[in-house]
């Protein structure tokens, strides 16, 4: 990890162990929630992922010269989205698998149904945070509520759950074109990304080249992210990636290796990368974060 992303992932993480504390196991008071669906959001919450999506929304809010201190919360937001879709995917209906983040996996722990719980509760809390954020700077509520309009539809039907979509249709279809590839790495992995940037440069009032600049950033980036990932899933280390590998093409996915093998996706990779970097341009040494993160995702497969 860089140096510049263990500062941020220090604030991260600290919001994150405030948000979804530790409760006492009791019948829950009215109005409060269950420490059971508290332990089940920590356990993967808090099981060492990168925290690479906020610590972008907390980078360009550093790059644009934004509010930091109103930047860590919906951070935190975005990261408990993330976790919510990676404890879904992980489910006996997805992508089936047993463990992630180097752990069981939600539904190994705590079964299925409560598995189900964590996520559905993940991305509820992230929403009613973020809202309780808003209220808390009623002067610049309108950033807030704007930064907010980004994650939800990054996550959303056009974004993250249509991507997921697309994901799960190509398992069953044999319709495998260059566009539902595309589609699929954009709004499955891409969005996200592009949420957090979005939402970085929404909080600190960015201008129109800016937020496009974000945009193709976050859109190649996501991209590479992606084309990594399946590359890794070839080549890669189950300890290492805290996931199981190798299970892509047995399930019949489409990626860029079981699309144009695994010659194709390195040179997918190079080709992403070198575009994401050229969409820095316009930051120059402010961008020096997103440098470093993009080759340090490109270098995972050289
Ligand atoms: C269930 C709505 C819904 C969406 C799931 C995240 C996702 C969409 C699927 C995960 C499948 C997958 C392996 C995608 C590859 C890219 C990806 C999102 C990897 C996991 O993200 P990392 O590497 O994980 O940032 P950590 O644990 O470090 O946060």
């Amino acid at each position: 990890m860089n140096e510049a992303m263990l500062k941020y992932v220090d604030r991260i993480q600290a919001g994150l162990e405030a948000l979804v504390p530790q409760m006492e196991e009791r019948v829950p008071q009215l109005g409060e929630m269950p420490a059971l669906l508290a332990k089940s959001m920590r356990y993967s919450l808090l099981a060492g992922g990168k925290r690479v999506r906020p610590s972008m929304l907390i980078g360009a809010v550093e790059m644009l010269d934004g509010p930091m201190d109103q930047a860590v919360l919906p951070a935190c937001a975005l990261e408990m989205i993330h976790t919510y879709s990676l404890i879904h995917d992980d489910l006996p209906g997805m992508d089936n698998d047993s463990m992630r983040r180097g752990r069981p996996t939600s539904h190994m722990v705590f079964g299925e149904g409560q598995a189900i719980l964590a996520g559905d509760g993940l991305l509820s809390f992230a929403f009613e945070c973020m809202l309780k954020n808003a209220l808390h700077y009623p002067a610049r509520a309108l950033q807030h509520l704007r930064a907010m309009d980004e994650i939800a539809r990054g996550a959303g039907v056009s974004g993250m759950v249509g991507g997921q979509c697309m994901d799960l249709y190509a398992e069953h279809n044999e319709d495998w074109s260059e566009e539902l590839l595309t589609y699929i790495q954009h709004n499955k992995t891409a969005a996200l990304f592009i949420a957090a940037l979005r939402a970085g440069a929404r909080l600190s009032d960015a201008d129109e080249a800016s937020l496009q600049a974000l945009t193709e950033y976050g859109t190649l980036f996501g991209r590479l992210f992606q084309v990594v990932d399946d590359i890794l899933d070839v080549q890669g280390n189950a300890d290492e990636m805290g996931k199981s590998v190798g299970k892509d093409a047995q399930s019949g996915k489409l990626t860029a290796v079981t699309r144009y093998g695994l010659e194709g996706a390195r040179k997918e990779a190079e080709r992403l990368t070198e575009q994401a970097m050229d969409t820095l341009r316009p930051f120059g040494g402010d961008a020096g974060f997103f440098v470093t993160l993009l080759k340090d995702m490109s270098h995972r497969v050289r």
